[in-house]
Order: C-alpha cells, then sequence, then structure tokens
C-alpha cells in the first residue's frame, strides 16, 4: 500500500508560503551538531520547570530525536517533562554540589541523607556522562547584575503585570528573577536583553504600574528608594540591561513547534501573528482557537526539517494523507 511521505517542499508550494528562514532561529533551535546521545535510565540533575528555583534528581524516562523526557526520581509520572538534549537547564551528576546549589532529593529522602553514590549503586543506575551535556560556547561575561540585585520585571503568569523584583541567582549568562515576597513558583531564568526586565524607575518613567510587594497594601506609598535602604539592597544598574531587538520572523511562514498541550508531540506549524519578542502559533490543520504566543527565543520552536534531522516524529497537519493524495498512515 501507498505511505503518506512527509514532504516540506511540496507541502509549503501547495501552502503557497515559505519556511520561516533558518537564520532567524538561535543555535538552539536549530539543526544540533552533534547526536543526542543521553539513554533511558539515566540520572542527572536538573532545573524543575515548575519551580525554576530548585534542581532535582531525574532520570531520563525517554528519548526521541534530540529530545528527552525527564521524570522526577520518587514521584508521579504525571510531572515528566520534555527538554532538548543541550538544555541549559541540565546538568551532570555532583553539579549541584560543584555550584553551591541546593538539591532537591528523591521523594522518600530527607535533606541532607541523599547521597549520588550510594544511590546508584542502590538503584542500578547510570550517571548520564558529563560529555553528553552542552558545555557553553559564548564566554561569560560580566553583566553588571549581582544575586540580590532589585529590578522591576513582568510576571510571565501574569503578563499585564510589571512587579517589584529581585536577580535570586546567577548562572553562566543567566539570572533568576523572583518577585519579592511572593512563593518561587512565579520565578524564571532570562538573560540581560529579556525584554522582561527593566531597570528600577521604569515604569514610573513609562507610566506603567508598578504591583509592588504584597505587604504595600497601597501601592501609591512605595517609593523605590525607601525600598531599597528598607531590604538592604541595590538597583541593577540600568547599563546591565542589553534589550535585544525585534526577532525577525514574520507571519504566514512556516515551522515545526512543540504542541503545548502534549509537549511529546512536535507539529507542522504557521506564524499566525508576531509581536516584537514573541510569535503567534498556529497548528496547520487546527482550529485557531488552539492558537498560542510563544517567545521567539523558546527552544521549542525549530526550523522545516528539524524533526527529519534529528529522528522525531512529526505531526502532520490534520487531514494531510488527503491533501497530497495519499493514502493515509
Ligand atoms: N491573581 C494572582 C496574582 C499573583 C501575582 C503574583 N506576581 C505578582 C508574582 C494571585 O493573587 O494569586
Amino acid at each position: 500500500g501507498k505511505k503518506t511521505v512527509w514532504n516540506w517542499v511540496s507541502y509549503l508550494e501547495e501552502e503557497r508560503m515559505p519556511a520561516a528562514p533558518l537564520k532567524l532561529f538561535k543555535e538552539y533551535q536549530s539543526f544540533p551538531q552533534t547526536r543526542n546521545g543521553f539513554k533511558v535510565g539515566m540520572k542527572l540533575e536538573g532545573l524543575d520547570p515548575g519551580h525554576p528555583s530548585l534542581f532535582c534528581v531525574l532520570t531520563i524516562a525517554e528519548v526521541q530525536g534530540y529530545r528527552i523526557r525527564l521524570h522526577f526520581d520518587g514521584y508521579s509520572e504525571y510531572y515528566d517533562f520534555w527538554v532538548n538534549a543541550d538544555s541549559p537547564d541540565i546538568h551532570p551528576v555532583g553539579w549541584c554540589e560543584k555550584t553551591g546549589h541546593k538539591l532537591l532529593s528523591p521523594k522518600g529522602y530527607k535533606e541532607g541523607e541523599f547521597n549520588w553514590v550510594l544511590y546508584l549503586k542502590n538503584c542500578k543506575a547510570q550517571a548520564a556522562p558529563k560529555n553528553l551535556f552542552k558545555t557553553l560556547s559564548t564566554p561569560v561575561t560580566p553583566s553588571g547584575f549581582r544575586v540580590g540585585m532589585k529590578l522591576e520585571a513582568v510576571d510571565k503568569k501574569n503578563p499585564s503585570l510589571m512587579c517589584v523584583a529581585t536577580v535570586a541567582d546567577m548562572l553562566d549568562n543567566r539570572l533568576l528573577i523572583h518577585f519579592d515576597n511572593w512563593d518561587e513558583s512565579y520565578d524564571y531564568w532570562c538573560d540581560a536583553s529579556s525584554p522582561y526586565i527593566r531597570p528600577v524607575g521604569y515604569c514610573q518613567e513609562t507610566g506603567t504600574p508598578l504591583t509592588t510587594p504584597p505587604e504595600y497594601k497601597d501601592s501609591k506609598s512605595f517609593s523605590w528608594e525607601k525600598y531599597l535602604e528598607e531590604t538592604s539592597s541595590q538597583a541593577a544598574p540600568a547599563r546591565a540591561f542589553k534589550l535585544r531587538p525585534a526577532h525577525g520572523f514574520q507571519a504566514n511562514t512556516k515551522l515545526e513547534a512543540v504542541d503545548r498541550r502534549n509537549p511529546m508531540l512536535i507539529r507542522v506549524a504557521t506564524i499566525a501573528e508576531k509581536e516584537d519578542h514573541r510569535i503567534k502559533i498556529h497548528f496547520d490543520g487546527w482550529d485557531h482557537s488552539y492558537d498560542f504566543w510563544v517567545d521567539a527565543d523558546s527552544p521549542d520552536i525549530h526550523p522545516v526539517g528539524w524533526c527529519a534531522k534529528t529522528g522525531h516524529t512529526l505531526q502532520l497537519p490534520l487531514g494531510a494523507a488527503d491533501m497530497m493524495g495519499v493514502a493515509g498512515q
């Protein structure tokens, strides 16, 4: 019988739309230079995407192409999540100890009781070899940011809010943004060029409302000068902020994108709309009600051909088989 052979070139012709140009993609979104060497069962340390200030004991549960599914040791599979093999959020065993970060033990282990050597022995498991992890290619340049410095930042879970925030941690060229007197679930990592962070005083200058820490009932009584003094902290210097230019992606160009509702899947997609720093992803053949915005620097968008090149299944547009006049899968 006939098989559906996906051909991006003829699909783009039929759709009369170009692929999003390769040069617009960041290195980590584009075609990888190395193979994904991770294997199911290997253990490592990584960021909890739900609590980005926490590093956890993780096991590789699945490998697909250049992506891996990570499982929190001792916890439900429900929390499993996918990352690319070159994710900056995963590290070899022992990394937390070396860099002075707290490692959350697997469920059932008391804090301080956990020991990697014994644990690996007990689990008869292998630590993921160091050489499989991405090492930073760009040199770490002094940024002017220091841990503890204050700034104004967008709460990405409530994107209409510009809030009082602190640099809670720094790793390589990245900053962990924490919202003062809120729990860590709102934290996120970004770099100095992020459009989500601004120097102290930005809101006042631009007439944007500033969301003050929760104990400031009347945000009008908030003064940065007083607050910095009360918290014995410094404002991050304005020169440290290096707002990146708008991305170059255009609407009505095609790409491959991770399905946010089922992140094991990568689908044929179209850029439906754009803003300076975000693009709206539409999945071909699906209703526009499923469209969603992603940051243009998201590791979950890829150029046309990425799945084929990396050995990942690509979810074809609904009805692709009919459109192409070939028998369905
Ligand atoms: N409606 C939410 C808003 C929380 C905002 C937290 N930001 C400022 C870190 C709530 O009250 O829970």
